[in-house]
């Protein structure tokens, strides 16, 4: 094929361009002239080629893929999603937590796993981890929590005291941190790690029986981790391992899938369990609530354009559907604000309205409009205000029963406080029932390896100290070994 067989480069508005190699000069060799428009439409539009990374889960990646349903929960939900054999794209984001765009797949951390179902009642996201717990139960913390695990502010390094000054400050973390220090911190692949909502959400049933849940996707891979070694060199070698591993096994159609279970708690026992259910450093004992299968999803489709659509793709705990809501989680509520938030930042006010974000298989029907880079647009006999005496030409009209959210009985004084305790709530039991009867016998001793590595990078006596009791109030002998060992 010669050059000339190629179709002809244009500029950003189709007119075909002469050269993407010489600027438009007086002569072969005199100055280049300012309105060579090709030349600074091109170095104008290279700087201008990055967004706002996330921050946090700046690195990551993703695919698309396909749900079903295999069991009937329509007890639980009368989301269209959930019912008997429904069929819903899907779209699973996964990602590192405090790592920049740039930072290795494989340094130790909290994967991101966010998931969202394309509904026929608009776009469900359930943005979770790969554990079913997390480090806090307010947002008030969130931002230091996250500063914590970045970068001093004199020198912009990463840095253990901080790490553990913030850790052995905030007992609830102890949960979430043995999840991180153990196997789970190091998953051999995206495609081997299982993802959990995390947070308690709500299902509705069709006739209005509300239920909370704990979402589980397990992997069909198994769950297999990553040797410490193995990671730090890969770090080194191929900072992208996981985005790779991913992107090649779909290109060789061995599409990775993961079974969805949910744990349901009839609403009123929400109000007695013996734990905070609403409490995210807490996990719901399966002995209490068995996972019940829902369906299953597949990831068979690798993106056609990482930034347009793994880099863009914005998703929201927020974005909830007729059957399914939040709870009166803290974190979870604060969640519903930060990442629109985040997004209308990073993206732009209309970026729900990019093909990624836009729902695949319901009408976007409302009264916003305008703002930067608008591209979808009403019908023209559509008013631009409701309400109006123009009737279905004037455009949509809202629906008490189709809208409904979920909800939940609440009331008393404004306050700042933590939660009210339950029976067994504490900050400290089951990270101690994971190390002691969850964890096996080789894992124990992998995670006093690496909490043996992590004592001994801590350089402030005082840290180093409520680093030890922090684990010995986790588990006495944990403590002991590791007060020995370090
Ligand atoms: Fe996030 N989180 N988060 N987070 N988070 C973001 O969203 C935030 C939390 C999680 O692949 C941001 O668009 C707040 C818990 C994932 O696109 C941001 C709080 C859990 C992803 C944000 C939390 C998560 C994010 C970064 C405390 C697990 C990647 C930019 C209330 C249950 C999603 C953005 C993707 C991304 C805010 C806590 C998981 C800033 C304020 C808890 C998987 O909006």
């Amino acid at each position: 094929m010669t050059m000339s067989d190629l179709p002809g480069t244009t500029t950003q508005t189709g007119t075909p361009v002469a050269s993407d190699a010489h600027s438009l000069t007086v002569g072969a060799d005199g100055p280049t002239v300012l309105h060579d428009r090709y030349l600074v439409e091109k170095l104008a539009s290279f700087n201008r080629e990055r967004v706002p990374e996330r921050n946090p889960h700046a690195k990551g990646g993703g695919a698309f893929g396909t749900f079903t349903v295999t069991e009937d929960v329509s007890a639980y939900t009368r989301a269209a999603a959930f019912q008997p054999g429904a069929v819903s794209e899907t779209l699973l984001r996964f990602s590192s937590v405090a790592g920049e765009q740039g930072s290795p797949d494989t340094w130790r951390d909290v994967r991101g796993f966010a998931l969202r179902f394309y509904t026929t009642e608009g776009n469900l996201d359930i943005v979770g981890n790969n554990t079913p717990t997390f480090f806090l139960r307010d947002a008030m913390k969130f931002p230091d929590f996250i500063h914590s695990q970045k970068r001093l502010g004199d020198s912009g390094l990463r840095d253990a005291d901080m790490q553990w000054d913030f850790w052995t400050l905030s007992p609830e973390t102890a949960h979430q941190v043995t999840y991180l220090m153990g196997d789970r911190g190091l998953p051999a692949s995206w495609r081997h790690m299982n993802g959990y909502g995390s947070h308690t959400y709500q299902w509705v049933n069709a006739e209005g029986e509300r239920f909370w849940v704990q979402y589980h996707f397990l992997s069909k891979q198994g769950v297999e981790r990553m040797d410490a070694a193995e990671a730090e060199k890969l770090a080194g070698s191929d900072a992208d391992y996981y985005r790779r591993d991913l992107f090649d096994a779909i290109a060789r159609g061995d599409n990775p899938s993961w079974d969805v279970f949910v744990q349901v708690m009839p609403y009123e026992e929400g109000k007695t369990y013996r734990f905070n259910p609403f409490d995210l450093t807490k996990t719901w004992s399966k002995k209490d609530y068995p996972r019940i299968k829902v369906g299953t999803f597949t990831l068979d489709r690798n993106p056609q354009n990482f930034f347009a659509e793994i880099e863009q793709a914005a998703f929201s705990p927020g974005n909830q559907v007729p059957g399914t809501g939040i709870s009166p989680d803290k974190m979870l509520m604060a969640r519903v604000f930060a990442y629109s938030d985040a997004q209308r930042y990073r993206i732009g006010a209309n970026y729900n309205q990019l093909p990624v974000n836009q729902p695949h298989a319901a009408e976007v029907r409302n009264y916003m409009h305008e703002g930067q880079m608008q591209y979808r647009f009403n019908p023209a006999e559509h008013r631009v205000y409701t309400p109006n005496s123009y009737g279905a030409a004037g455009g949509p009209a809202a629906d008490p029963v189709a809208g409904v959210e979920a909800s939940w009985e609440s009331d008393g004084e404004l306050i700042r406080a933590a939660a009210t305790l339950r029976v067994d709530d504490d900050d400290f039991g089951q990270a101690g029932t994971l190390y002691r009867t969850v964890f096996d016998d080789e894992q124990r001793a992998r995670f006093l390896d690496t909490l043996t590595g992590q004592g001994r990078s801590i350089t402030i006596d005082a840290i180093r100290e409520r680093f030890f009791q922090y684990w010995t109030n986790v588990d006495a002998a944990l403590g002991e070994a590791l007060r020995s060992r370090v």
